[in-house]
Protein backbone atom coordinates (compact mmCIF):
# COMPACT_ATOMS: atom_id res chain seq x y z
CA UNK A 1 0.00 0.00 0.00
CA UNK A 2 0.86 3.58 -0.70
CA UNK A 3 1.68 5.12 2.15
CA UNK A 4 2.57 8.95 2.98
CA UNK A 5 4.53 10.04 5.85
CA UNK A 6 4.66 13.77 6.91
CA UNK A 7 7.50 14.22 9.28
CA UNK A 8 7.60 17.55 11.45
CA UNK A 9 5.36 19.75 9.82
CA UNK A 10 5.28 21.91 13.18
CA UNK A 11 5.72 25.49 13.90
CA UNK A 12 9.08 25.89 15.46
CA UNK A 13 10.60 24.08 11.76
CA UNK A 14 8.48 27.13 9.52
CA UNK A 15 10.06 30.37 9.77
CA UNK A 16 9.18 32.48 12.65
CA UNK A 17 9.35 29.13 14.89
CA UNK A 18 12.66 28.71 16.76
CA UNK A 19 14.30 26.31 14.10
CA UNK A 20 12.85 27.56 10.88
CA UNK A 21 14.18 25.70 7.95
CA UNK A 22 14.13 28.27 5.24
CA UNK A 23 11.50 27.65 2.88
CA UNK A 24 10.14 25.26 5.12
CA UNK A 25 6.00 27.31 4.40
CA UNK A 26 6.71 26.18 1.24
CA UNK A 27 6.14 22.92 0.85
CA UNK A 28 2.89 22.79 3.05
CA UNK A 29 0.31 23.57 0.37
CA UNK A 30 2.34 20.73 -1.50
CA UNK A 31 2.01 18.74 0.33
CA UNK A 32 -1.48 18.81 1.39
CA UNK A 33 -2.19 18.09 -2.39
CA UNK A 34 -0.10 14.99 -2.58
CA UNK A 35 -2.20 13.37 0.54
CA UNK A 36 -4.74 12.69 -1.39
CA UNK A 37 -2.81 10.33 -3.75
CA UNK A 38 -1.85 8.24 -0.77
CA UNK A 39 -4.66 4.98 0.79
CA UNK A 40 -2.84 5.21 4.21
CA UNK A 41 -1.03 8.87 5.57
CA UNK A 42 0.98 9.60 8.34
CA UNK A 43 2.30 12.35 10.27
CA UNK A 44 5.38 12.41 13.00
CA UNK A 45 6.18 15.18 14.98
CA UNK A 46 8.98 16.34 17.54
CA UNK A 47 7.68 15.78 20.71
CA UNK A 48 10.52 16.93 23.56
CA UNK A 49 10.42 17.73 26.91
CA UNK A 50 11.48 21.11 28.45
CA UNK A 51 14.61 19.36 29.86
CA UNK A 52 15.58 17.44 26.97
CA UNK A 53 19.14 16.86 26.33
CA UNK A 54 18.97 18.21 22.56
CA UNK A 55 18.65 21.77 23.94
CA UNK A 56 21.69 23.85 24.02
CA UNK A 57 19.73 25.88 27.14
CA UNK A 58 20.38 22.68 28.94
CA UNK A 59 23.82 22.23 28.91
CA UNK A 60 26.40 24.65 30.77
CA UNK A 61 28.54 26.48 29.18
CA UNK A 62 27.61 25.31 25.17
CA UNK A 63 25.75 27.24 22.25
CA UNK A 64 22.99 26.36 19.72
CA UNK A 65 24.16 24.53 16.93
CA UNK A 66 27.65 22.79 18.74
CA UNK A 67 28.66 19.24 18.30
CA UNK A 68 28.94 17.32 21.77
CA UNK A 69 29.73 13.61 22.67
CA UNK A 70 26.50 12.15 24.04
CA UNK A 71 25.71 8.56 25.64
CA UNK A 72 28.80 7.60 22.73
CA UNK A 73 27.38 9.35 20.25
CA UNK A 74 27.47 12.99 18.40
CA UNK A 75 24.73 15.23 19.26
CA UNK A 76 23.94 18.59 17.89
CA UNK A 77 22.97 21.12 20.55
CA UNK A 78 19.55 22.85 19.10
CA UNK A 79 17.80 25.98 19.78
CA UNK A 80 14.84 25.26 22.53
CA UNK A 81 12.70 23.68 19.84
CA UNK A 82 8.97 21.51 19.92
CA UNK A 83 8.00 21.27 23.37
CA UNK A 84 5.48 19.05 24.36
CA UNK A 85 1.83 20.85 24.43
CA UNK A 86 3.55 24.19 23.21
CA UNK A 87 2.66 26.13 20.14
CA UNK A 88 5.83 25.09 18.41
CA UNK A 89 4.98 21.92 18.62
CA UNK A 90 1.54 22.13 17.29
CA UNK A 91 1.49 21.13 13.65
CA UNK A 92 1.59 24.35 11.52
CA UNK A 93 -1.97 25.75 10.65
CA UNK A 94 -1.93 25.37 6.94
CA UNK A 95 -1.15 21.23 7.32
CA UNK A 96 -4.39 19.39 6.75
CA UNK A 97 -5.09 16.99 8.95
CA UNK A 98 -8.40 15.39 8.60
CA UNK A 99 -6.53 12.15 6.27
CA UNK A 100 -3.86 11.65 8.90
CA UNK A 101 -5.00 8.43 10.29
CA UNK A 102 -1.84 8.06 13.03
CA UNK A 103 0.59 10.36 14.28
CA UNK A 104 4.02 9.52 16.01
CA UNK A 105 5.41 11.01 18.52
CA UNK A 106 9.47 10.89 19.41
CA UNK A 107 12.14 12.73 21.32
CA UNK A 108 9.92 11.85 24.25
CA UNK A 109 12.61 10.60 26.57
CA UNK A 110 14.96 13.74 28.33
CA UNK A 111 18.15 11.83 27.69
CA UNK A 112 17.88 10.62 24.10
CA UNK A 113 17.45 12.35 20.96
CA UNK A 114 15.25 11.05 18.03
CA UNK A 115 15.20 11.98 14.36
CA UNK A 116 14.08 9.22 12.92
CA UNK A 117 10.22 8.91 13.07
CA UNK A 118 10.65 4.99 13.96
CA UNK A 119 13.72 4.85 16.22
CA UNK A 120 15.76 6.98 18.36
CA UNK A 121 19.15 7.96 17.43
CA UNK A 122 21.20 5.23 19.60
CA UNK A 123 18.41 2.76 17.99
CA UNK A 124 17.42 1.92 21.60
CA UNK A 125 13.47 2.85 21.64
CA UNK A 126 11.03 2.07 19.12
CA UNK A 127 8.01 4.45 18.45
CA UNK A 128 5.70 1.46 17.28
CA UNK A 129 5.80 2.86 14.25
CA UNK A 130 7.42 0.12 11.80
CA UNK A 131 5.30 -2.23 13.33
CA UNK A 132 2.21 -0.15 12.60
CA UNK A 133 3.09 -0.13 9.34
CA UNK A 134 3.47 -3.56 8.97
CA UNK A 135 -0.25 -4.49 10.24
CA UNK A 136 -1.06 -2.00 7.87
CA UNK A 137 0.53 -3.46 4.73
CA UNK A 138 2.00 -0.49 4.05
CA UNK A 139 5.16 -1.60 2.30
CA UNK A 140 6.03 1.77 -0.09
CA UNK A 141 6.36 4.38 2.43
CA UNK A 142 7.10 8.42 0.57
CA UNK A 143 8.13 10.38 2.59
CA UNK A 144 7.98 14.30 3.21
CA UNK A 145 8.16 17.28 5.21
CA UNK A 146 11.22 18.83 7.70
CA UNK A 147 14.24 19.01 8.16
CA UNK A 148 15.34 17.15 5.07
CA UNK A 149 18.76 15.89 6.21
CA UNK A 150 17.82 15.17 9.82
CA UNK A 151 14.57 13.87 10.43
CA UNK A 152 13.24 12.99 6.60
CA UNK A 153 16.78 11.32 6.43
CA UNK A 154 16.91 9.24 9.38
CA UNK A 155 13.20 8.27 8.63
CA UNK A 156 14.64 6.61 5.27
CA UNK A 157 17.24 5.12 6.70
CA UNK A 158 15.09 3.34 9.20
CA UNK A 159 12.59 2.34 6.81
CA UNK A 160 15.19 0.66 4.04
CA UNK A 161 16.63 -1.06 7.15
CA UNK A 162 12.74 -1.81 8.05
CA UNK A 163 12.59 -3.44 4.94
CA UNK A 164 10.56 -1.12 3.55
CA UNK A 165 10.81 0.62 -0.45
CA UNK A 166 11.43 4.15 0.47
CA UNK A 167 10.96 7.22 -1.90
CA UNK A 168 11.54 10.82 -0.89
CA UNK A 169 9.55 13.46 -2.46
CA UNK A 170 12.64 15.85 -3.11
CA UNK A 171 10.44 18.92 -3.80
CA UNK A 172 8.70 18.48 -0.27
CA UNK A 173 11.01 18.67 1.97
CA UNK A 174 13.52 21.32 2.67
CA UNK A 175 17.05 21.64 4.48
CA UNK A 176 18.33 23.34 7.30
CA UNK A 177 21.93 23.11 5.43
CA UNK A 178 21.94 22.63 2.01
CA UNK A 179 25.12 20.65 1.29
CA UNK A 180 24.37 18.31 4.06
CA UNK A 181 21.24 17.48 2.25
CA UNK A 182 22.69 16.40 -1.07
CA UNK A 183 25.25 14.01 0.80
CA UNK A 184 22.01 12.85 2.30
CA UNK A 185 20.52 12.35 -1.24
CA UNK A 186 23.81 10.62 -2.00
CA UNK A 187 23.50 7.92 1.12
CA UNK A 188 19.53 7.27 0.13
CA UNK A 189 20.56 6.03 -3.30
CA UNK A 190 23.69 4.35 -2.40
CA UNK A 191 21.23 2.54 0.48
CA UNK A 192 18.35 1.45 -2.40
CA UNK A 193 16.23 4.91 -1.67
CA UNK A 194 14.37 6.54 -4.44
CA UNK A 195 14.17 10.25 -5.11
CA UNK A 196 11.65 11.50 -7.20
CA UNK A 197 9.60 14.72 -7.86
CA UNK A 198 5.99 15.40 -7.14
CA UNK A 199 4.86 15.88 -10.54
CA UNK A 200 5.89 12.25 -10.81
CA UNK A 201 2.91 11.40 -7.93
CA UNK A 202 0.27 14.17 -8.98
CA UNK A 203 -2.19 14.18 -12.01
CA UNK A 204 -1.63 17.15 -14.36
CA UNK A 205 -3.03 20.64 -13.71
C1 LIG B 1 14.70 17.92 13.73
C2 LIG B 1 16.61 18.81 14.64
C3 LIG B 1 16.16 18.53 15.90
C4 LIG B 1 13.90 17.62 12.49
C5 LIG B 1 14.23 17.63 14.99
O1 LIG B 1 12.66 17.50 12.57
O2 LIG B 1 14.53 17.50 11.42
N1 LIG B 1 15.88 18.50 13.57
N2 LIG B 1 14.97 17.94 16.08
ZN1 LIG C 1 14.13 17.79 18.01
Amino acid sequence: MKTLIIIDVQNDFIPGGTLAVPGGDEIISLINRLQHEFELVIATQDWHPRDHASFAVNHRDKNEFETIKWHGNEQVLWPTHCVQNGHGAEFHPGLETARIEAIFRKGTSPEIDSYSGFFDNAHLKSTGLSGYLKEKGASDLYFVGLAAEYCVYYSIKDALREGFSATLVEDATRALDTSKFEEAKADIIQKGGRILASDQLLPPR
